[in-house]
């Protein structure tokens, strides 16, 4: 008797753990290495190898690609959003037309992936993950950190101008309100310190930064927290007057390096945005700053990767959330 008892118990216990198994693995699958191992085993060398085949063409593409990952997993997690275009569908205007998204180049270099992953198995490889494995091999392209790509992220069918404006932290940003956006997405000050050190790559434009020079509060006065030299030198040779649409190196001489130096520029006050500089006004980034720059060059790759692994994982849609899109720049 007891022991029918005690089998009914187990049986139950095992209907529901199968049960448990079956819905999660329905709803809200994870993340996996080689995602598509059997379905589409070339994908990751294919964008691999076109990679690998352009960027040492043009490397400074690698900054605006790992920029575009960042800007799509801030709005509506990693679901390539960022790549839709404003079409009757979308009703609102999208996230590429949002001020942040304005500077952010390789669209085309996304798309001519896609159609090379289309080619070799339609509808399988979806755009989230091609921007997040782009953005991966672009920066160890140009000689920078490896971090893994877990994948199955599927595509989003919304993109809202608006969105993207309230969650993609403005340059003129300051700590806490760069914390509030970190941590909405379940990132901690260390991520934020780590990820903004994707800043020693790429240039920025005179716009995003010009009211620390020339009119910081509103009377034509410079951002005293900018270090006055390099305020000078800037408004000098590159950001000749507030309304100047120059580029500027954001990690002068070395731009085109995936090193400290940005840590550096920024304990020197040197950090071209107020979010830069922000990250000093707080004990605790500062001295994960500090700490990075002491360290080695490989503990700082290692330690951005781990950040990066995270970031690629943002409210990620998996299983049968989401769609594979066709075209990246349209919901199917
Ligand atoms: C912490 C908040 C952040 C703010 C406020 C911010 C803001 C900006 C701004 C305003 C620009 C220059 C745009 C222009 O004028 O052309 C820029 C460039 C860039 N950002 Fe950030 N960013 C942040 C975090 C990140 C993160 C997390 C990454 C990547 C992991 C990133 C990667 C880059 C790169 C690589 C560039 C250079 C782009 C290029 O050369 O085309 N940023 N960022
Ligand atoms: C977005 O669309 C909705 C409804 O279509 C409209 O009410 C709203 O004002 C729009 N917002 C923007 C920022 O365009
Ligand atoms: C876009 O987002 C705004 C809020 O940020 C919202 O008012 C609007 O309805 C959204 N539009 C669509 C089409 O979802
Ligand atoms: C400086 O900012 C103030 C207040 O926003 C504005 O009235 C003034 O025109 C600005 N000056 C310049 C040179 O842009
Ligand atoms: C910058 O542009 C604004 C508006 O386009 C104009 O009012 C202002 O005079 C310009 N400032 C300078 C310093 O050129
Ligand atoms: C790549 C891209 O679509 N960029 C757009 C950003 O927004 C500006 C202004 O709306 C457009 O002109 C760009 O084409």
């Amino acid at each position: 008797m007891e022991k029918v008892g005690y089998n009914c118990r187990i049986l139950t216990l095992v209907i529901t753990v199968i049960g448990v198994v079956l819905l999660v693995g329905s709803c809200c699958a994870d993340l996996e290495m080689d995602f598509y191992a059997e379905s589409c085993p070339k994908a990751e060398q294919i964008v691999y190898d076109y990679v690998n085949h352009h960027i040492p063409n043009a490397p400074s593409l690698a900054a605006s690609l790992i920029r575009m990952h960042f800007h799509d997993c801030f709005v509506r997690g990693c679901d390539a959003s960022v790549l839709l275009d404003f079409t009757p569908a979308t009703k609102n205007q999208t996230e590429k037309v949002a001020t942040p998204n304005q500077t952010v180049r390789g669209f085309d270099f996304i798309n001519r992936v896609k159609n090379l992953l289309e080619d070799e198995c339609p509808g399988v490889v979806s755009c989230a993950d091609i921007i997040t494995l782009i953005a991966r091999d672009a920066i160890v392209a140009i000689g920078g950190p490896f971090w893994r790509v877990p994948t199955g992220r599927r595509d989003g069918v919304i993109s809202n101008a608006s969105e993207a404006l309230d969650q993609i932290p403005a340059p003129s940003s300051d700590f806490s309100t760069l914390y509030a956006h970190f941590a909405n997405k379940g990132l901690n000050l260390k991520d934020l310190v780590l990820l903004s050190g994707a800043h020693t790559i790429g240039i920025s434009h005179c716009p995003s930064f010009a009211n620390r020079l020339y009119n910081f509060t509103g009377v034509g006065d410079g951002d005293p927290s900018l270090d006055s030299e390099y305020a000078a030198n800037l408004k000098a040779k590159k950001c000749k007057s507030i309304n100047s649409t120059t580029k500027v190196e954001m990690d002068p001489g070395s731009f085109r390096t995936f090193d400290l130096s940005y840590y550096t520029l920024v304990l020197k006050r040197r950090g071209l945005f107020e979010s830069d500089a922000a990250l000093l006004t707080d004990p605790r980034t500062r001295s994960i700053i500090t700490q990075l720059v002491q360290g080695s060059i490989e503990n700082f790759y290692q330690e951005f990767a781990s950040s990066m692994e995270k970031m690629g994982k943002i409210e990620v849609k998996t299983g049968s959330f989401g769609e594979i899109r066709k075209h990246c720049a349209v919901v199917n």
